[in-house]
């Protein structure tokens, strides 16, 4: 009775100190995962942050992801979408994604599976999809007509499906053309873009047809519930809520999401999630936390997930004050042992009593093992806030610039939000004449 008063002390020892380890432990106890999925999204290669490349901290990121598969050995890795961060990105970026691919054939990850985001260009992703599929590495651009087209049957060593995959990629509003519209308004519209999702996963989800082990799904979308930061709010045509967790077919036994760049569970559930960016991708998503996702499945489709965060190769840090604490922080903030200069958005809060204050902090953090991208000044008095230069255009976004003109010309939050809706479908038109 002691031994077993003892034993039962002990696993409840175990289990506060090591909760996610043991219900790891129970799991595998009961059940045996026949697969083994990493997931990833967001990668945004090639993206220029103002006037710098983040092609050293991408190149950091991916080989982390590297030694990630080389750990844990999945036998597929999904990347949800946004590969790229432009439609047309710089060759290095280019160079970074095949390089990574041609690491990934020395690994046991057997399968991959890549889907197109709202940044990517279908036609670019989609070119190389012939070539890519002799090495089982599954590129799936844009929305097929053929449900069955999105479909990827993974082999297990004994050569019968072991998972299924629905790569169902970033959908566009172009992809429901069989829905009709007459008179909608813009809540008429959101709400067609809603059902066109909705049906999308039903029809892949019934073209799958009899399976009885894991099925896993995509997305590329804002599903309810989720959080982002305000910058990235305008990303999806049709704006917010695209789908919500109960919406999903109950056929999926894990739903691997990317367009989100937090790591996060949708609506608490345990199985529809986003992993978020490897690296941070603005200023206001320094404290996302971000990684991978390793789902493992038993053979009726069971999953287990873990979290992996992913390290921070290059800080991105605000600071706030005048002039004088802003010289103490950036002090603070020099660090020669950091592989990557840490990146800095200053904001200068009181009248600094001197004429060009960010040239004086500019000249100040010369030398300091820091780069500073951005000064804003949050003063005004009556003799300075003339010579307090505005903004300068390089270190606005173009959905920044466009808030900012909206604002100027004085229109409603309501206004703005359905002009918001014609930017984006503007920008994805433009995004797209490069390759039509
Ligand atoms: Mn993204």
């Amino acid at each position: 009775m002691e031994g077993l008063l003892f034993f039962t002390k002990r696993r409840a020892k175990v289990f506060t100190l090591d909760a996610q380890f043991y219900t790891t432990f129970a799991a595998a106890l009961t059940h045996i995962f026949v697969v083994r999925i990493l997931h990833t999204s967001d990668w945004h290669l090639g993206q220029k942050f103002m006037t710098q490349t983040r092609e050293p901290e991408q190149q950091m990121a991916l080989d982390w992801l590297i030694q990630q598969v080389l750990e844990h050995q999945p036998d597929a890795l999904i990347v949800a979408g946004d590969i790229y961060d432009v439609s047309n990105p710089p060759t290095g970026a280019e160079e970074m994604y095949y390089r990574f691919l041609t690491r990934m054939a020395g690994t046991s990850c057997q399968h991959i599976v890549i889907i197109g985001g709202n940044h990517d260009s279908p036609y670019r992703l989609n070119a190389p999809r012939g070539l890519l599929r002799a090495l089982r590495i599954y590129v799936v651009g844009a929305a097929t007509d053929n449900p069955e087209d999105e479909i990827i049957r993974l082999t297990g060593p004994d050569g019968q499906t072991s998972a299924v995959i629905a790569a169902v990629p970033f959908l566009r509003e172009r992809d429901f053309s069989n829905i009709t519209v007459s008179g909608e308004n813009a809540d008429d519209r959101i709400r067609r873009i809603q059902l066109g999702i909705i049906q999308h996963y039903e029809q892949v989800a019934a073209a799958i047809g009899p399976f009885d082990g894991p099925v896993i799904a995509t997305g590329h979308l804002f599903a309810k519930g989720a959080s982002s930061h305000g910058e990235q709010q305008n990303i999806y045509l049709g704006n917010l809520d695209n789908i919500a967790a109960d919406e999903f077919p109950q056929r999926f036994n894990y739903i691997a999401l990317g367009h989100i760049h937090r790591m996060q569970k949708v609506g608490k559930t345990e199985h529809i999630r986003y992993c978020g960016s490897l690296i941070p991708l603005s200023f206001s998503e320094k404290k996302d936390k971000k990684g991978i996702i390793i789902a493992d499945f038993d053979q009726t489709g069971l999953v287990n997930t873990r979290e992996i965060e992913a390290p921070v190769f290059r800080k991105l840090v605000t600071i706030k004050g005048n002039l004088q604490e802003l010289e103490q922080q950036l002090t603070q903030l020099h660090d020669p042992l950091l592989p990557l200069p840490c990146w800095v958005e200053i904001i200068l809060t009181g009248a600094p009593g001197i004429a060009l204050p960010d040239r004086h902090l500019r000249e100040y953090a010369e030398g300091l093992h820091l780069e500073i991208l951005k000064i804003k000044m949050d003063y005004t008095t009556a003799s300075l806030s003339e010579q307090a230069p505005k903004e300068d255009l390089i270190s606005l976004s173009p959905d920044e610039v466009f808030l900012k003109k909206c604002a100027s010309a004085g229109l409603t939050s309501e206004k703005t939000t359905a002009l918001q809706r014609e930017f984006e479908g503007l920008k994805e038109w433009m995004n797209e004449q490069n390759f039509e």
